[in-house]
């Protein structure tokens, strides 16, 4: 339809089940499955789906996410729905894994940080199980095209979620596929790039990793207060003294770049490129994990940033140009329909294909209005409705690069 080919010289596979698009976390949770319908419409009405090899995931084992998870966190994952909740709560093995009370929140928690109130950010909702393991079953899909060399890219945009704990979900995120994947890798690469653009810090992933010179994260994200209320960004961590455990091995394999809010395209891609730049050149990878939230475009429902979807496509084409296995994951991204042009055009990006600037639906006024439609019109690259202040300064960025820089 829009010319698409494949790649010239090197494979990519896209993985994917649309049961997980079925799925809600509540009426007003801003965790829409559904972005990934528009995503999906969207691929497959550019066809891209001829420029790569798609694959329709299965399940994840509950033996492979105790690769990282906690055994009795996995079974109770694979266990719970709204009618077991209370249930599960009350056996003693569960029981034990109670939260400690935050005073900000009013919500009841349960064990794992899990709740069936609608205002917790990790809900139990029905099918949960089902999706828990299926974006899970995608990454690792994905992880194994690339260490079998059956793919030089492998994609899963219903993965990324970076916050998930070994025994606790956290800010959505309930199972780290992100780290599921990364050992797995180190199988076969003897050191693996973790890169997260994703609005908030990659809190999870660098955890998991803090003692492992072999994996070095490196996070993009909004630090700080984020208004008067006195409480800092989710999830408050990733400070740029934050460079790994302190004493262990793993220390110096870990970078933060905390943002303030409002950065613009420039300003991104001078942080992006000189800082990841410099981390490939030092840490000199064997393989790379890009996770692309999309939170960090401008407009975002949750996000503070002012980037556009050229620029967050650039950071894509920026860490593909290296020529490394690569594989890349969605995560956070709460404004839908950008979300699905974002994926889509850095869908086409990894499979070297340019999509014309008027395909996607700038004009789709209600993402409802846009279910089941292939695409609407409108232009692919100019932003948001919603513009933040930016708060940083040149100066203070370039500092930030320098401090990095080693
Ligand atoms: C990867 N921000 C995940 C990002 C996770 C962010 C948060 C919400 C939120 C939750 C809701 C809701 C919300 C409008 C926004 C300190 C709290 C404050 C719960 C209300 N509306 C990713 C997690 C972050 C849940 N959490 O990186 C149900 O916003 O700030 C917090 C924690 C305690 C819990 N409360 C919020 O993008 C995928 N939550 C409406 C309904
Ligand atoms: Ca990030
Ligand atoms: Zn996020």
């Amino acid at each position: 339809e829009y010319g698409i080919t494949r790649p010239a010289g090197y494979k990519v596979s896209f993985h994917y089940n649309s049961q997980v698009e079925d799925m809600h976390f509540g009426k007003t949770h801003p965790m829409k499955p559904w972005r990934l319908t528009l995503t999906k419409h969207l691929v497959l009405g550019c066809g891209l789906q001829y420029a790569m090899d798609t694959f329709e995931a299965v399940s994840a084992t509950k033996e492979q996410v105790r690769a990282f998870h906690d055994p009795d966190y996995v079974d109770f994952l694979a266990e719970v729905s709204p009618g077991t909740f209370e249930e599960l709560c009350k056996m003693p093995r569960f029981a034990s894994h109670a939260p400690p009370k935050h005073d900000y929140d009013a919500v009841d928690l349960g064990p794992f940080n899990l709740s069936t109130s609608p205002g917790a950010d990790c809900p139990v909702f029905d099918g949960m199980s089902k999706y828990l393991f299926l974006y899970t079953g995608a990454t690792l899909a994905a992880t194994n095209q690339l260490t079998t060399n059956q793919s030089d890219i492998a994609i899963n945009w219903s993965g990324g979620l970076h916050h998930a704990h070994r025994a606790e979900a956290s800010g959505f995120c309930y199972i780290n596929d992100i780290v599921l994947s990364i050992v797995d890798m180190l199988r076969v690469y003897p050191r693996v790039l973790y890169v997260d653009i994703d609005v908030h810090h990659g809190d999870g992933v660098e955890e998991a990793f803090q003692r492992q010179p072999r994996v070095m994260t490196l996070s993009y994200h909004r630090y700080g207060p984020y208004d008067d209320t006195g409480h800092k960004f989710f999830p408050g961590t990733g400070d740029l003294t934050d460079v790994g455990l302190k004493g262990t091995v793993g220390e110096h394999f870990a970078l933060n770049v905390p943002i303030p809010s409002g950065i613009d395209d420039r300003q991104y891609k001078y942080l992006y490129e000189s800082i990841t730049g410099r981390t490939i050149e030092a840490f000199k990878p064997s393989a790379i994990v890009l996770q692309c939230g999309a939170d960090s475009l401008g407009g975002d429902r949750l996000g503070q940033f002012n980037i556009n979807i050229k620029q967050h496509g650039e950071c894509v084409s920026f860490v593909k140009n290296m020529g490394l296995p690569l594989l890349l994951l969605g995560g956070g991204g709460y404004t839908a329909r950008n979300v699905a042009r974002a994926w889509c055009h850095e869908t086409a990006l990894a499979t070297d294909n340019v999509l014309p600037d008027n395909i996607p639906m700038d004009l789709v006024p209600r993402p409802e209005a846009f279910m089941g439609r292939a695409h609407g019109e409108g232009k692919m690259y100019p932003a948001f409705n919603r513009l933040h202040v930016n708060d940083c300064k040149d100066s203070d960025l370039e500092y930030m690069v320098k401090r990095l820089d080693n």
